[in-house]
């Protein structure tokens, strides 16, 4: 897509079809891991919505039509009437606001520790886990600093989260909550992340994947991957789309 095109508009797959689009939930994806928290989130809660590809190989995440939406030029971005909301663990939230639930109790003790694990999970675990799988594949050498630092604090960062899952069944306690959803979107990924056995060190974030995903939900966001076919090619185009500091240099 060249720069100011409008991504495109087309519905290409809808969870909960209806005749009318009017009321429906923009949904703004593609199959990675903050986007999927959101399709598992959507699905959990039966709001219908639609779908919107964005193709980030493509380079669609920075046209104009798009920033407006999410001047971050990241997935996922919604739409829900007047409240567009970007940012996945934000999006989260707001539905969960929204709906009233997938939350923990009203006191000022539960509402702490929602805050507190949602926040862990987007500030720390979501970025040093891409962070680790970034310098891993893509950094030029000499990486082993850049790789040992986020790979150590992508293992730090979800051996809490396995502590925290041997205590307790869900991230809150007993109820699944919108912080399991937006752990759900990373805990996929750890093999890929910290290496292929490294669930097996973590056997509590497995048993939490495993009863995650077998929801019926967790199986329709997965199933979004047929919707849309995305650009696979990491060529030259798609790296300088997803990795623009490649072609600048600010240090
Ligand atoms: N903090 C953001 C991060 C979003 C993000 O990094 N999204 C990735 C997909 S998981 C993306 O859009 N990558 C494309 C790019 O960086 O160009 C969130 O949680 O939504």
């Amino acid at each position: 897509m060249a720069p100011g095109e409008t991504v495109p508009d087309e519905t290409v797959g809808r969870a909960n079809p209806t005749s009318e689009d009017h009321g429906m939930i923009k949904f703004y994806y593609n199959m990675a891991p903050n986007p999927m928290k959101v399709a598992l989130c959507l699905e959990e809660m039966g709001l219908p919505y639609e779908l919107v590809p964005v193709d980030t190989r493509k380079g669609e995440q920075h046209a104009p039509s798009y920033l407006a939406i999410n001047p971050n030029a990241k997935v996922p971005a919604i739409i829900d009437g007047e409240a567009t909301v970007f940012d996945s663990n934000a999006i989260l939230l707001y539905l969960a606001e929204k709906t009233g639930r997938f939350l923990p109790g009203p006191t000022p003790a539960e509402r702490g520790r929602l805050l507190s694990w949602l926040m862990f999970v987007a500030s720390g675990i979501g970025p040093y886990s891409g962070q680790a799988v970034h310098f891993r594949n893509v950094a030029p050498e000499p990486k082993d600093y850049a790789v040992n630092r986020y790979t150590f604090e992508a293992r730090r960062h979800w051996t809490i989260i396995n502590d925290r899952l041997g205590a307790n069944r869900f991230m809150l306690g007993d109820s699944y909550t919108i912080v399991d959803i937006a752990l759900w979107g990373w805990s996929r990924l750890v093999p890929i992340v910290l290496g292929a056995d490294a669930l097996a060190q973590l056997p509590h974030v497995a048993r939490h994947l495993e009863e995650v995903g077998a929801r019926p939900a967790a199986a329709r966001a997965l199933a979004l991957k047929d919707r849309h076919s995305f650009k696979t090619e990491m060529d030259e185009a798609a790296r300088l789309a997803m990795f623009p500091h490649l072609a600048s240099k600010v240090a």
